[in-house]
């Protein structure tokens, strides 16, 4: 499930930690080590003779690879720190250099001093180069790229966008201490950006299934979306889920549009042994569902599941006829019912039927089969209302809850 989805961002978490990190900077951070290493000893050596030729040739041998680094504290110290006349002072004394280095590392950070013992540091390279930061000219490119991907991948264009900047307003000025820090950094970045597109305030359909069944009145709810989406199906499924907590639905079958939908959801009542109300072929389909709460305000049935059609004449067509169902029963619950694998698509459905007679939330099917993800990481934050379950599969059992973390893990881990 949303594999592409879960490659680009780990793509981009790769791509984002080996462009900070180069192979550069981990050159320069051994160097800065060997040869903060060597020059310490080879002063001392010096130390009696004040023998500034062997340090100066030294340098002389390193200077082309740690040319940026001149102006440094580590190097100045290194190469001699002048006086206002100009004369050059070398220190006299171990004591005194590291005196004197000490004060470099303090008055400029840039210079490493390990901080972790090597083991803890991941990476192993203790002495990584301090502060530095990440810049916005470090991430553009990459989350560019991915905003590309993610729009190829059907992910609205709003949704993405929120991600980048979010992304990019967290990572920009982060400093580094060590090579793992990127990776963790820009992981956390994305998982706060993705949980924020998620974070919508739900509905607990099982609070409200108790509720309606203290109160003696069905939860009444209404299933709606274009055809093919799966709302039979999801009928069939959602029967299972509430039968197994010991709640007793009653389906209306106000798909009176299309040949054999009566059939087809006869056929799924028979199998889990739940009732069905249905009238012929072309009947108002809100007469069907309101016979349907008839029915189980008469029996005590907790539960009307009223299934619709996916297509009438005309969209306005199916639209009045979806008002004209909501009229007369006055669900507690519309769902819409949205194909993953149609992406954007089942995106601007979603908004169509919000616009039309306003939905409480949302399942998306067929995730089993979806490895964009789009859908699903988009229609929530597009239209405002809440994915409360997915289908993963064609069997009675094959719904799940959805639960903002649990998307979160599964495409970013
Ligand atoms: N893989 C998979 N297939 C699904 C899922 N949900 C539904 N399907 C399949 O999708 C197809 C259409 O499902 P239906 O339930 O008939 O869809 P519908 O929205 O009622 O269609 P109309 O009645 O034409 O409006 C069927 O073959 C289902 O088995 C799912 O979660 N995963
Ligand atoms: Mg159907």
């Amino acid at each position: 499930m949303f594999e592409s989805l879960k490659k680009k961002f780990t793509g981009t978490i790769g791509k984002i930690s080996d462009k900070i990190i180069t192979e550069e900077d981990i050159k320069v951070a051994t160097n800065k080590t060997d040869v903060a290493k060597s020059e310490r000893s080879e002063s001392f050596i010096s130390n009696e003779k004040s023998d500034t030729k062997l340090v100066d040739d030294k340098l002389a041998e390193t200077e082309p690879k740690i040319e940026e680094e001149k102006n440094s504290g580590i190097m100045s110290f290194l190469r001699g720190k002048s006086n206002e006349s100009g004369e050059i002072k070398y220190p006299k004394t171990i004591e005194e250099e590291s005196s004197e280095l000490e004060t470099l590392i303090s008055d400029k950070t840039e210079v490493i001093k390990p901080e972790t013992s090597e083991s803890d540091d991941k990476s192993g390279i203790f002495s990584f180069v301090k502060n530095k930061a990440i810049s916005a000219k470090d991430i553009d490119d990459i989350l560019f790229e991915l905003e590309l991907a993610l729009l190829e991948g059907d992910v609205a264009m709003d949704v993405a966008e929120e991600i980048i900047n979010s992304v990019k307003q967290d990572l920009i000025g982060r400093k580094i201490r060590r090579r793992s820090d990127v990776t963790d950094f820009t992981r956390e970045a994305l998982k706060k950006a993705i949980s924020n597109i998620l974070d919508i305030e739900s509905k607990d359909v099982i609070s409200l299934a108790e509720n309606a069944k203290k109160s003696g009145e069905p939860l009444k709810i209404m299933f709606v979306g274009i055809n093919g989406t799966g709302k039979t199906t999801t009928i069939a499924k959602i029967s299972t889920y509430f039968m197994k907590m010991g709640y007793t639905p009653v389906i209306a079958a106000s798909d009176t549009f299309r040949a054999g939908a009566i059939e087809q959801l006869t056929y799924h009542a028979d199998k889990l042994n739940v009732k069905i109300i249905k009238h012929k072929k072309g009947a108002d389909p809100a007469a069907v569902a309101f016979d349907a709460v008839e029915h189980a305000k008469a029996k005590d049935k907790e539960l009307v599941l009223v299934d619709t059609a996916g297509r009438m004449q005309t969209n306005i067509n199916l639209m009045d006829e979806m008002k004209k169902i909501k009229r007369v029963i006055r669900p507690d619950l519309i769902i819409y019912v949205g194909d993953a694998l149609t992406g954007n698509d089942s995106v601007e459905q979603a908004q169509k039927f919000n616009d039309s007679v306003g939905i409480d939330g949302i399942i998306l099917t067929k995730a089993d089969a979806d490895v964009k993800g789009g859908a699903a990481l988009s229609i929530g934050y597009v239209i405002q209302k809440p994915i409360l379950f997915l289908g993963v599969g064609q069997s009675y059992s094959d719904l799940i809850e959805f639960k903002p973390e649990w998307m979160v893990e599964q495409i970013i881990g």
